[in-house]
């Protein structure tokens, strides 16, 4: 316990911002550790994901958020957009995400309207400075809204402690909501479903990736050493299912062992992964539960 007369300090830091800002990158930079996934494609983030960091003087939960959209059109959609409310419900700090490659949209204008209204620290995280940045100077035009901004590069690392300290400052005193040392609130199954779909997501065209769901079914151990995985992909469309499994299953095969290195690689065991595709036009509604 902390014996000292120092304040121990903890609290929950909300990633928020549109699609593809580099929030779930963002995350992993600041964990220091791959603790969710990121595809250049819009959505990739589906449910809340909590990154932590603890220090001596305190502890900060991340909360990872999936992209504010402007229209929710489809289920899926609602849902995100659900489960970004939700995570804004219990905040200590907001870290607003912006993207200084792409203009100030419609899209930007969702996401400022949904932290307008709450009355916390507000840090205006300017991200990918490792780029060309056209459009800096309109998202600099923001800042009397926000307590301070940072820039950073998350894909990179850049200022990445700095903004660890700035938010340090923020939090009120406060107990660990975790163990030291853990990383996040994701279970490895969870995590090695999310791992497969970064796969997929990386690999299929279009519409296909918003069609998919990974659940992990099986861990084993087994005696010659080896972890045994099954892993089922779900689908809504037997078309679908063709496209993911490939032609004469390369597809699969080629997904299955991208996977199946990183999990080797971040487990230090040899992996046998069982990867099935099943069609289930109705996933979304056990999803959505
Ligand atoms: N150049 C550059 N690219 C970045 C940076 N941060 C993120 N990216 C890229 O931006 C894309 C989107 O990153 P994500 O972290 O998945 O974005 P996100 O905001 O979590 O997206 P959603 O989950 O869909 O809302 C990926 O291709 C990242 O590699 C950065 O600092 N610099
Ligand atoms: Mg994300």
């Amino acid at each position: 316990m902390n014996t000292t007369t120092s304040t121990y300090k903890s609290g929950f830091a909300v990633l928020v911002g549109r699609s593809n800002v580099g929030k779930s990158t963002l995350l992993n930079a600041l964990v220091g550790s791959k603790v969710a996934i990121t595809t250049p494609k819009p959505q990739t983030t589906r449910f809340p994901i909590q990154g932590i960091v603890s220090r001596p003087e305190g502890q900060v939960v991340f909360v990872d958020t999936p992209g504010v959209l402007k229209d929710t059109k489809d289920a899926l959609a609602n849902t995100l957009m659900a489960n970004v409310k939700e995570s804004l419900k219990d905040v200590d700090l907001i870290l607003y995400v912006v993207d200084p490659t792409r203009s100030i949209g419609e899209e930007e204008k969702a996401a400022l309207r949904l932290i307008e209204h709450i009355e916390k620290p507000k840090i205006l995280v300017i991200n990918k400075i490792d780029e060309k940045m056209p459009y800096r100077d309109y998202y600099l035009d923001m800042a009397a809204n926000f307590s301070e901004v940072v820039e950073v590069s998350a894909l990179r690392g850049t200022h990445a402690k700095t903004l660890i300290d700035r938010i340090f400052s923020y939090l009120p005193p406060g107990e660990a909501y975790y163990p030291e040392g853990q990383l996040t609130s994701l279970g490895n199954e969870v995590w090695t479903a999310e791992l497969i779909r970064e796969k997929l997501f990386l690999r299929l065209r279009q519409e296909i990736p918003y069609t998919i769901h990974v659940e992990v079914e099986a861990v084993e151990r087994r005696d010659n050493g080896v972890l045994y995985i099954k892993a089922n992909i779900f689908t809504t469309d037997e078309r679908y299912k063709r496209i993911i499994i490939g032609a004469g299953g390369r597809g699969i095969k080629e997904i299955g062992q991208a996977t199946r290195k990183e999990l080797e690689m971040v487990m230090q065991v040899p992996i046998f992964l069982d990867l099935n595709v099943e069609v289930d036009p109705f996933w979304m509604n056990k999803f959505l539960k």
